[in-house]
C-alpha cells in the first residue's frame, strides 16, 4: 500500500487540495426573507449530478481498450483513474498494488483505488465499483468471440463512471460524512460455464479480498458500502439483490426509497432479485461492513439475468442509456448528502 508517489499526481493533488477548501466555505447565500426567524438554516440544494460528464468517463475508460488485468490499457487507466481521483480533491489517494492468483493459474498484477474524501471525519460511506474488463466475451451469442477481451462499458466503466462524476461534485459541495471511492480491481476474471473445476466464489472479486483483508487504513470501518455493479445499461431494471437485503436492508430501504422519492421505481424495483456472487459478498464477510449492490436484474432477458451485452462483445459504449446513469447518479447524491453524522 502506498500513496500517490508520481510527482505529477502529487502536484494535482496538492492543487485540487487547495481548490477543495476554497469550494467547502462557499455556501448558497440565502436571500433575506422578510420575518423569517434568523437561526432557520437554509439547505443548499443537491449537487446536480451530470449524466454526460459520468458517460464521458465511460467512453475515456474505453479508449484505453479492454482493461484486463497484465495489460498496458489496464495499467494506463489505473494511472489516469488515480489522478482523476485527486484530480477531484480526494484528500487522500491510496494506491494498494497486490499479485492475485486466478482459477486458471495466473498471477496477476493488481491495483485497487481508494480516494478519500474528508479523511478524518468518523462517519464513512463507501461508494465502489471493479475497474477491471473481464478477458474473455464468454457468453457471447457468436463463439468465435469467446477469447475476445470485453470493452466493459457498463461490466466495469459504468459504476466507475458515476463514482467519478459523483466524486467532481464532492468538490464543488461536500457532504457532512467522509466518502471513500474505492476501484475495485481483478472482480471479473472468474471462471465461465464451461469451466470442469470447481466454482467458488472467491474466483471473483480478487481485488475485494485483497482490500477486504487489508484495508487502506488500519482499523478502517465504514457505515456502509454502496456496490455499483452495471449501472449504465440500456433496458436495466434493478431489484433487491439478496445477499444485499442479507447483509444490510436498511441501506436497501434507504437507496431503494431515495429512488422512489426522485420518481425511479420503474428502474429500482421493490422486489427481490437473486443472490449475486459479487464485491460487496466478500465486502460483507470479510471487512464485515454492511455492503449492498445495485447490480441488474432483467427477468425477461434470455441471455443473462445481468442483461444482452453481459459478457459479450456488445458491452460496449453503444449500449450505455445516459437515462440510467443518471437515475443512479441522482439517487446516489441524494443519499449521500442526506447522510448524518
Ligand atoms: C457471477 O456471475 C458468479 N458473478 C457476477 C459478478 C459479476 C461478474 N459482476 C460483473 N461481472
Ligand atoms: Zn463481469
Amino acid at each position: 500500500m502506498r500513496l500517490l508517489t508520481y510527482p505529477v499526481l502529487l502536484a494535482i493533488l496538492a492543487l485540487s487540495c487547495s481548490g477543495r477548501k476554497a469550494a467547502n466555505v462557499s455556501t448558497v447565500a440565502a436571500a433575506p426573507v422578510k420575518d423569517a426567524p434568523a437561526t432557520v438554516a437554509q439547505a443548499s440544494p443537491l449537487p446536480v449530478f451530470c449524466a454526460d460528464s459520468a458517460y464521458n468517463y465511460i467512453r475515456k475508460q474505453t479508449d484505453f481498450g479492454p482493461r484486463v488485468p497484465n495489460t498496458k490499457a489496464h495499467d494506463d487507466c489505473g494511472i489516469w483513474l488515480a489522478a482523476k481521483l485527486a484530480s477531484f480533491g480526494a484528500d487522500k489517494v491510496h494506491l494498494q498494488n497486490f499479485d492475485a492468483r486466478t482459477f486458471d493459474g495466473n498471477t496477476l498484477k493488481c491495483l485497487n483505488i481508494i480516494g478519500s474524501f474528508n479523511p478524518e471525519c468518523p462517519t464513512r460511506v463507501i461508494l465502489c465499483s471493479h475497474w477491471d474488463s473481464r478477458p474473455w466475451a464468454d457468453n457471447d451469442p457468436d463463439p468465435s468471440k469467446h477469447k475476445t477481451p470485453v470493452d466493459a462499458a457498463n461490466d466495469g466503466a459504468s459504476g466507475v463512471a458515476v463514482i467519478l462524476e459523483i466524486a467532481r461534485q464532492m468538490q464543488k459541495q461536500a457532504p457532512q460524512i467522509g466518502v471513500d471511492c474505492i476501484f475495485l480491481d481483478a472482480e471479473d476474471w472468474g471462471p465461465g460455464d464451461d469451466y470442469k473445476g470447481q466454482h467458488l466464489e472467491t474466483w471473483w472479486g480478487l481485488g475485494t479480498q485483497e482490500w477486504a483483508r487489508n484495508p487502506h487504513i488500519k482499523g478502517y470501518k465504514a457505515r456502509y458500502a454502496i456496490l455499483l455493479d452495471m449501472v449504465g445499461g440500456k433496458g436495466a431494471t434493478f431489484y433487491r439483490e439478496k445477499y444485499s437485503v442479507m447483509y444490510g436492508k436498511q441501506y436497501v430501504d434507504k437507496v431503494w426509497n431515495a429512488a422512489a422519492k426522485l420518481g425511479y421505481s420503474s428502474l429500482f424495483r421493490q422486489a427481490d432479485g437473486y443472490y449475486v456472487t459479487d464485491d460487496h459478498y466478500f465486502i460483507n464477510t470479510i471487512a464485515r461492513i454492511p455492503a449492498i449492490d445495485i447490480v441488474p436484474h432483467i427477468p425477461e432477458c434470455d441471455a443473462s439475468s445481468f442483461g444482452p451485452t453481459w459478457h459479450t462483445t456488445s458491452d460496449n459504449i453503444d449500449n450505455i442509456d445516459k437515462n440510467v446513469l443518471e437515475a443512479v447518479g441522482k439517487t446516489l447524491i441524494s443519499v449521500i448528502y442526506n447522510e448524518k453524522q
